[in-house]
Order: C-alpha cells, then structure tokens, then sequence
C-alpha cells in the first residue's frame, strides 16, 4: 500500500492508463486528471477533467494531494506555442499548484529527449547536462529546473524521470539501450512515491545490457529493474532507425528532424 493520496496528470494517456491500473488498491486516494474523458471512476478514484494550461484549475486539482505523478502534456515535439502552452506553462502551473496546496512530492515525467544531442557512445547519468534534440526536449530540461526551484527553495521533493522507450517490448535496434519495461515502469514509480530525496534525476530505463544511462543514483534510492531488452535483441536487433543520423545520437528520430547543425560540433 503507498497510503498516499496520489494525483495523476494525463492519467488518461498511454503511461497513465499503466499507472492507473498499478495504483488501483494500493493509495488511499488516485485522483486522475486530463483534458480528455476517460473510464468512469471506480472505488478510491476521482476523475477530474482539467486543462494543466490553466492555472486557477490546476491550484484547485493539486488541493488535498499528498503526491503528483505529473505526465500531462504533449509527448512528441510540436510548435512553441504549443509547447510553451502545455509543456512549459503546464509544468510550472503544476509545481506552483502543488506549492499552494502543500504537496510534498512531485513526480515529474522527463524525457530521454532533454539529452538526446549526445552520440550513443556516450554513457550519461542523471548528472549529465541536458542536450536536447528538440523543442520537446528542452521542456523537459526546463521542468528539471522548475523541479529544482521548488524542491531546494520551496521543500517540495522533486523526482525527474528522464523516461526512454516505454513499451510493451523494444520495437527496434534503438529500443535494445532505451527500453523501459511497464513493470519496472511500475517499480520506478513507487521509488519516486516512497524514497528520500530532494531533487533527484533519474533515467527511466530497464536493466538493458546496452544501456546508454548510468542509473546508479535510482539504484541507490532502491530501483531494481528486472528486465532486459536484450531478450528481445534477435527479433528486433536489425530493425534500424529511419537516417544515419537518428542511429548515431541517443534521441534517434527527434535528431534528423529539421536539423541544421555541423556534425562536427556536435561531439
Ligand atoms: P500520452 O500522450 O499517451 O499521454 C499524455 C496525456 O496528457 C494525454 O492523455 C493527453 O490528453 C494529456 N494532455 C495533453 N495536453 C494536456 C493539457 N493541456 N492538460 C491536461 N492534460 C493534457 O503520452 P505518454 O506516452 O503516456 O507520456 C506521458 C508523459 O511521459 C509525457 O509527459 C511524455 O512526455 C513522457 N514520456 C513518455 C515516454 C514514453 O515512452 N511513453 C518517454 C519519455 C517521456
Ligand atoms: C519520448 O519522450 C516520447 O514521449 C515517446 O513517445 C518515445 O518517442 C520516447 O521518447 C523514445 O525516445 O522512444
């Protein structure tokens, strides 16, 4: 039981819908919240509809929450006004939200993306500096920063997953180094529910043989991933990504998209 009263943002997408789920049963209370309808709440869930862009809104969602597991917004890169809507303006209404209403802990979905500039013969950590491959990658090194903000300034304990490919299976070369398993998906989720930390920043990643992450600081905090992409690296170890670009840096497809860069500097 994690006996929290636990707040879910995009609760209705792909991850929330895993999490919803998991969580059935085992918090005392699972408020679940998106801007689109989903399935009618069942015993100890609320289903509240609520645009994160909305600040008012969002102060009211976070009232009576112990914990916020926040993956509302857009997952894939777009425009900046919809980024800054969403993804920036979203994340910082969260945290300010979650400020007002005494939140202890916020639970924030990052990406891979925020460091997907780095060449995949580079092993990275939470530690690494982001490089991100797109405007959808620097809002999630900017929601590391609005995390920071609020943990060290305003004592809200801040939980960063830079999340990789999480999927039912590893679907391409890629995947072998950035699957993340739904139950170790799971058993990241309840680290970031139940460990000590302040500001921590973690990679959402399996226990891959070709990790390009050092995940030790999850480990620390008590992670143990049990699977590992590389039972699946005869089906899909040939399946390459679409350029020659996307195969050489960590972000893969985001890279080619409207690059314009020397690739000589990007080391
Ligand atoms: P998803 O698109 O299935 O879920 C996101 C949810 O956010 C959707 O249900 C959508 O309706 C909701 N949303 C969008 N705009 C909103 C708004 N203005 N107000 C409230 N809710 C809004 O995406 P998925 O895959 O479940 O991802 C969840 C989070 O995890 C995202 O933040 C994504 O960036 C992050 N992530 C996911 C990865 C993956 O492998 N699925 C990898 C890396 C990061
Ligand atoms: C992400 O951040 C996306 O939300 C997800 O759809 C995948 O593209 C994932 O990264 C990935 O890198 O595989």
């Amino acid at each position: 039981m994690t006996s929290k009263r636990i707040l879910i943002t995009g609760a209705a997408g792909r991850l929330g819908t895993i999490l919803r789920h998991s969580l059935a049963g085992r918090s005392e209370r699972l408020r679940l919240s998106d801007i689109v309808p989903m399935e009618p709440a069942r015993d100890g869930e609320e289903i509240v509809t609520c645009d994160i862009a909305d600040a008012a809104s969002v102060q009211r969602l976070c009232e009576g929450v112990d914990a916020v597991i926040h993956l509302g917004g857009i997952p894939h890169e777009a425009g900046w006004s919809e980024m800054l809507r969403t993804n920036i303006a979203g994340t910082v209404n969260l945290y300010e939200g979650a400020r007002h209403a005494g939140v202890e802990r916020v639970i924030f979905a990052s990406s891979n993306h925020a460091t997907g500039m780095y060449p995949n013969d580079r092993m990275l950590s939470g530690a690494s500096p982001p490089r991100p491959d797109s405007r959808y990658g620097l809002t999630k090194a900017f929601g590391e920063d609005v995390a920071a903000l609020y943990a060290y300034k305003h004592g809200i304990r801040s939980f960063c997953v830079r999340i990789g490919s999480c999927l039912p299976k590893p679907d391409n070369r890629r995947a072998l180094s950035t699957w993340l398993s739904h139950d170790d998906f799971v058993r990241l989720i309840q680290v970031g529910l139940t460990a000590d930390y302040v500001h921590e920043i973690v990679y959402g990643v399996s226990r891959n043989t070709r990790s390009w992450w050092d995940n030790s600081a999850a480990y620390r905090l008590g992670y143990e991933p049990l699977d590992d992409a590389e039972a699946y690296a005869a089906e899909v170890g040939s399946i390459e990504l679409e350029t020659a670009l996307s195969g050489r840096y960590q972000g893969g497809n985001f890279v080619p998209e409207e690059f314009s860069s020397r690739e000589e500097w990007l080391g």
